[in-house]
Order: structure tokens, then sequence, then C-alpha cells
């Protein structure tokens, strides 16, 4: 009985190792690069990943690129009293010995001027230049809009409103 549960938790390892990709570059490990699926018409996405330094030396993301996107810029994102506020952030700090998670409500890569849609299940290349690692190209995998979290702000992605410039 107990050998059967430890190869069930191993099928269940793989499974999940299957869906998430991570990339190395040098002290830097880039880890479930992601966006989402963007409605018709839509002009903007988020993109999503964690970056662990596994080194001594802080690292800086500087700035991002992708095929689909006439632009690509750094953003945080806060809460203004109830207003969910973006804007562009010159570079995000990685500290040696530190992980950084870009996620959806906070800190993310802004795909802007989409040259076509997102579909469910494409991957979609991403190039993220570091200060010290360089240009690490990453593949995003575009995940459905459905799969976004109950109240997650970056639903408000789809207008950009409150964007500040
Ligand atoms: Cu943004």
């Amino acid at each position: 009985m107990f050998r059967q549960a430890i190869v069930l938790v191993l099928i269940g390892l793989s499974a999940a190792a299957a869906h998430s990709v991570d990339y190395k570059a040098g002290d830097l490990q880039i880890g479930h690069p992601y966006a989402r699926a963007t409605p018709p018409g839509a002009t903007v996405a988020g993109a999503y990943l964690s970056i662990e330094n596994k080194g001594k030396t802080a690292d800086k993301l500087l700035r991002a690129a992708s095929p689909v996107a006439g632009l690509v810029e750094l953003h945080s994102m806060r809460m203004d009293g109830n207003v969910m506020r973006m804007r562009a952030v010159p570079a995000i700090d990685v500290p040696a010995g530190a992980s950084v998670k870009l996620a959806p409500g906070g800190l993310h890569v802004m795909l802007q001027e989409l040259k076509r849609p997102l579909k469910s299940g494409e991957r979609v290349p991403l190039t993220l230049v570091f200060e010290r690692a360089g240009e690490v190209k990453v593949d995003l995998a575009v995940e459905s809009a459905s799969a976004a979290p109950a109240g997650s702000a970056h639903r408000s992605h789809a207008d950009h409103g409150a964007h500040a410039k």
C-alpha cells in the first residue's frame, strides 16, 4: 500500500513539471512564464513569471521584447484607494539569493500594441534582457483567460483604463 502511494505522488509531480517550463541563464532561473489569452481586439496583455537569483550578485531585469507586441514595458501595479493603477518602471531588481515574482496584481511584463490576439494553448516568444545575465529567451505559455483567479486585478488589463503613463 505504501509503495503504491509513492508511485502516485511521482506521477503527479512529473505532470506538473511538464506543464511548467523553467529556463536557466547563469545564476538566474526563470520559472513558468505565461500570459493569458486575449479577447478579440485587445491591444494589451500582461506576462508573468518568476525570477530566482541563485548567485551572489544582484541582477536587474532591464527590458523585454516580443514579436507579438509593438511595445513591451515593465510595470508595477498597486491599489490607489480602490483603483488599481499600473505604471512603467525602469527596471526590476533581482537581489542576490532572492526570488522575484511577476504575477497578476503586482509586477509584470506588459505586452502592448499587440499585433494579434494571444490564443490559449500557444507559446509566444519573449526575450528578457538582464543587466548581468544578458538576453534570456523564454516562451510564454498562453493560458485560457477563464483560468484567472476570482478577483484578479489583471482582468482590467483588457481596457487598461487606469494606466498612468
Ligand atoms: Cu500593465
